[in-house]
């Protein structure tokens, strides 16, 4: 009973408890009576509950923390657990998960969470954290017009026998007539890609397919 005193007028009197700032003045040598329970609290009055610290709402069933909990959600005895990405006391602290080393290649620090981002050449996994290579050659995203091959974080082009390598992926026919390293002793056609040797009449080409006799 050390929350409870007589005052001057003989009234039965309840202190003032956090979480409850009402008075409640009861009659002398009546039993209050609650049509609920009262939860973490006593009943103090018709239909009216007092709470313990901690405690608030009109069965005393709902946890009160003070200062509220900023992104947490509140425990008795006035503690906070806090959402995922948040700490501190109330839980107002931002995390910097990015000092953790929560992200594979590139990390993004936000209020309450973080986000990772992949260099070029990369895509992130669905964890949300590593970075992976793209096969470019496997998709459209590369501009070599005869063979490409994958590398990691890259890719490069090359070129078919025959052709030559302009850059940037582009191939080009090898004239190898007028270059001169076809072999043809009398005659040379170009073709795309190759090139073949044929004799003036009256000779027959060789079994070298380049010599004639
Ligand atoms: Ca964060
Ligand atoms: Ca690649």
């Amino acid at each position: 009973m050390e929350n409870y005193q007589f005052n001057s007028n003989g009234i039965f009197c309840r202190e003032r408890v956090f979480g409850w700032p009402a008075v409640v003045s009861l009659e002398q040598n009546v039993i209050p009576v609650c049509n609920f329970s009262c939860g973490n609290g006593t009943c103090v009055g018709n239909n009216l509950c007092q709470c313990f610290d901690g405690w608030a709402g009109d069965q005393c069933d709902e946890v009160l923390c003070s200062p509220v909990c900023g992104n947490g959600y509140c425990v008795p005895t006035n503690s906070c657990v806090c959402n995922p990405g948040w700490t501190g006391d109330r839980c107002r602290t931002d995390i910097n998960e990015c000092s953790l080393g929560v992200c594979n290649q590139t990390c993004i620090n936000t209020q309450g969470s973080y986000t990772c981002e992949c260099n070029i050449g990369y895509q992130l996994r669905n964890d949300n954290s590593t970075c992976e290579d793209i096969n470019e050659c496997e998709t459209v995203d590369h501009n070599c017009t005869q063979t490409c091959s994958n590398t990691v974080g890259s890719y490069t082009c090359s070129c078919r026998a025959g052709y030559k390598d302009n850059g940037y992926g582009n191939c080009t026919d090898n004239d190898e007539c007028s270059m001169g390293t076809s072999g043809c002793q009398q005659l040379c056609f170009n073709t795309n890609g190759s090139y073949y040797c044929q004799c003036n009449t009256g000779y027959k080409l060789m079994n070298d397919n380049s010599s004639c006799d």
